[in-house]
Parts: structure tokens; C-alpha cells; sequence
């Protein structure tokens, strides 16, 4: 047994561990089909559409000086991974949606991703203080398979909704299923009611 599958015993450790999953202290790398490589940000953007009043792009050095927050949060993949206090630095949410202007229609979001993965998320859970377009973690810049430059943050919920490589924010009025959500995860995804997979 690995020393990171060993129970923990301290019991503030154990209540911030949903049912089902197990401690890593590694950060493991997970997603689908290939990672993208970004030689040249000059050509990168990021684009907020949808159901807004002022839709808007933005290049990379555009990003960067949006105002900033550090979020310290514990993550969940379904896989049944956990990672405890993880520190991620980037704009948040609620920032984009006050520059872009929501319309009253604004109900759900959706992050576009490279090489057309999406996730979804209701508007409430964006807009929490702590969902974030980073593009540090722990002080550094995000590392390419972690999401380089920008991935979203999704605090409260399954890992997946944590898009990577993010390129648009879209705010629709119907909730439209992401890539996982299509291929038999849970839409709501939250790992305090093991909410893994749709269906049942
Ligand atoms: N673009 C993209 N983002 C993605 C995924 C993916 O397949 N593609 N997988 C998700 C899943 S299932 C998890 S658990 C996390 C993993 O993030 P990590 O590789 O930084 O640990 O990324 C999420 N974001
Ligand atoms: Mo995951």
C-alpha cells in the first residue's frame, strides 16, 4: 500500500474527505485526447459570449492583468482521487461576468475548452467567490498538462467541471451538457453526494 492510501487518522483530515475517495499527495494528470501545446501565446485568446450585454476577447497579456485571487480549495476527481489545500491564482469569475454584464437569461455556463471539450455549470456555482480562469497553481504557472496557460476552477465539485486549456466562457439559458456530462458523469458532480455518474 502507498503511504497516501493509508487512512488517515486525524479526524479534521477525514471530514474534508467526500465518500468513496481516497488521498493522493501527487497531482495526478487527468483528461482526454492530447494535450495542447502553446508555443506562441501571441496568437492565444480568450473569448466571453453568450447571454451578455458587452461580449468581449481577450489576448494573453490581457489576462494577465485582470485583477487577481489566490483560492486555496480540495479536489475531487471521479476517478476517486482527492488532493487537499491546492492554491490556484487567476481572475475571477465574477470579474468576467461584471465586465461582459449578464443578461437576466445568464442561467448556466459553459467553458470551451481546446479541441471542443466543454463542462457546464449552473451560474450560481461560477459566480462562488472561489471559481476561477487560473493560470497558477502553487506560485508557478500552470504546467501544460495541468491546463497551461488558463483552466477554470470549479470550487465544490467534481474535478472534471475544471476545464483545462480554456479558450471561451459562453453564459447561456439552457444548461448544456460538456464532454463527461454526454458520456455518463452526473451534471451536478457533487462529490459530498457521490454524485458521480447520471442515470441512476
Ligand atoms: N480540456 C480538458 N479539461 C479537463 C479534462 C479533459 O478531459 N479535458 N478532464 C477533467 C478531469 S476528469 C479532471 S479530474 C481534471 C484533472 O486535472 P489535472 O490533470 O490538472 O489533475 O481536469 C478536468 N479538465
Ligand atoms: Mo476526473
Amino acid at each position: 500500500m502507498l503511504p497516501w492510501q493509508k487512512k488517515p487518522t486525524d479526524p479534521e483530515i477525514i471530514k474534508r474527505i467526500p465518500p468513496g475517495q481516497v488521498l493522493t499527495e501527487k497531482f495526478p494528470v487527468l483528461h482526454f485526447g492530447r494535450t495542447p501545446e502553446y508555443p506562441d501565446l501571441s496568437r492565444w485568446d480568450l473569448r466571453v459570449w453568450g447571454e451578455v450585454e458587452s461580449p468581449f476577447t481577450l489576448k494573453w497579456a490581457e489576462v494577465r492583468s485582470l485583477p487577481r485571487a489566490s483560492v486555496t480549495l480540495d479536489i475531487h476527481c471521479v476517478t476517486r482521487w482527492s488532493k487537499l489545500e491546492t492554491t490556484w491564482e487567476g481572475v475571477p469569475f465574477t470579474h468576467l461576468a461584471e465586465v461582459a454584464v449578464l443578461k437576466l437569461s445568464a442561467r448556466f455556463v459553459v467553458f470551451h475548452a481546446e479541441y471542443g471539450f466543454t463542462s457546464n455549470v449552473p451560474i450560481e456555482v461560477a459566480m462562488q467567490p472561489d471559481c476561477l480562469l487560473a493560470w497558477g497553481y502553487a506560485g508557478q504557472p500552470l504546467e501544460t498538462e495541468h491546463g497551461y496557460p488558463l483552466r477554470a476552477i470549479v470550487p465544490g465539485r467534481y474535478f472534471w467541471k475544471s476545464a483545462k486549456w480554456v479558450r471561451g466562457v459562453e453564459l447561456t439559458s439552457e444548461d448544456q451538457l460538456g464532454f463527461w456530462e454526454r458520456n455518463g458523469y452526473n451534471n451536478s458532480a457533487d462529490p459530498w453526494r457521490e454524485e458521480r455518474y447520471a442515470g441512476f
